[in-house]
């Protein structure tokens, strides 16, 4: 019997930034924003991603004001409107905190959490938390990554900020892990942790892998980022043979598809 229980997770990706790294701001305005939450609800993702600030190397910072006010209103607004789960897309404490009271459910931290009091506005709450790893910081980091063993860092950083969670009695329901594919890595880093992508889903809490559009599958393909959608399902797809748990995509219809497929021969 073909089972769909137990789906791996579709995310997508709503970046509410005049700079975003793939979709150019087009959703800067609040009202295409919304559209473009509809649009993520309505082809089939359980979770919606939401960032007022670019992690692109070189993008422009943002004030803890301006994040709050981009990313506040459209929360409030799809909380109202979809039965979907929020995850906030920050690095900054603040802004967790007015997420949170906003109705945010995860939060997805490209910084794991080592930000100024991130730690402990998550852990006065009830939300998920996302740990991603990154060497060095996003303006850098692909100037010159460097591992003696990627795999290995990987995973000893990420079980160091698991533990920083759990002993601050964010429980461990609540944590999510992520090796963070193209943050502080090369090419090569990238295929590596994908490779071995089992000794972060073993460790036993659910992986998030985020590969949708980014350079690694350029610098495979030789294509711009309008033409890496059929580059992202591959990784994706080997991302859920692996065990994978949710996949953060900007092409959320065709990738709700391929895990239904996956799932149905794994
Ligand atoms: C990831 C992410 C980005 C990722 C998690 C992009 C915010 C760059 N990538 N969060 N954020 N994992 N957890 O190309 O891989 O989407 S931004």
């Amino acid at each position: 019997m073909l089972s769909q229980d137990n789906l791996p997770k579709v995310m997508g990706i709503l970046n509410i930034t005049p700079d975003s790294f793939s979709d150019g701001g087009n959703f800067f305005s609040s009202k295409s924003a919304f559209e473009q939450a509809r649009i993520i609800f309505e082809e089939g993702a359980d979770i919606i991603d939401i960032g007022g600030e670019s992690s692109r190397p070189g993008a422009k910072p943002v004030s803890i004001q301006e994040e709050i006010d981009r990313v506040i209103p459209i929360i409030e607004q799809i909380r109202t409107e979809f039965p979907i789960s929020i995850s906030v897309d920050t690095s900054k404490s603040a802004v967790m905190c007015e997420a949170i009271k906003a109705g945010a459910d995860i939060i997805n931290d490209i910084m794991a959490l080592q930000g100024e009091n991130s730690l402990a506005v998550v852990a006065n709450s009830k939300v998920k938390v996302c740990l991603m790893h990154m060497q060095g910081k996003p303006k850098t980091m692909q100037t010159n990554p460097n591992y003696n063993d990627v795999v290995g860092e990987v995973k000893t950083f990420l079980l160091e900020r698991v533990k920083a969670c759990i002993d601050i009695d964010i429980t461990e329901d609540r944590i999510i892990i992520d090796p963070g594919f193209g943050f502080g890595k090369t090419l090569e880093n990238n295929l590596t942790l994908m490779r071995y992508l089992v000794e972060f889903t073993k460790i036993g809490y659910p992986v998030l892998v985020g590969v949708s559009r980014k350079s690694m599958l350029g610098e495979i393909l030789n294509k711009p980022v309008t033409e890496r959608l059929s580059g992202g399902i591959a990784l994706a797809v080997l991302a859920v043979e692996r065990g994978a748990e949710i996949i953060r995509t900007h092409d959320v219809a065709t990738t709700v598809d391929a895990i239904k497929i996956t799932q149905a021969v794994i």
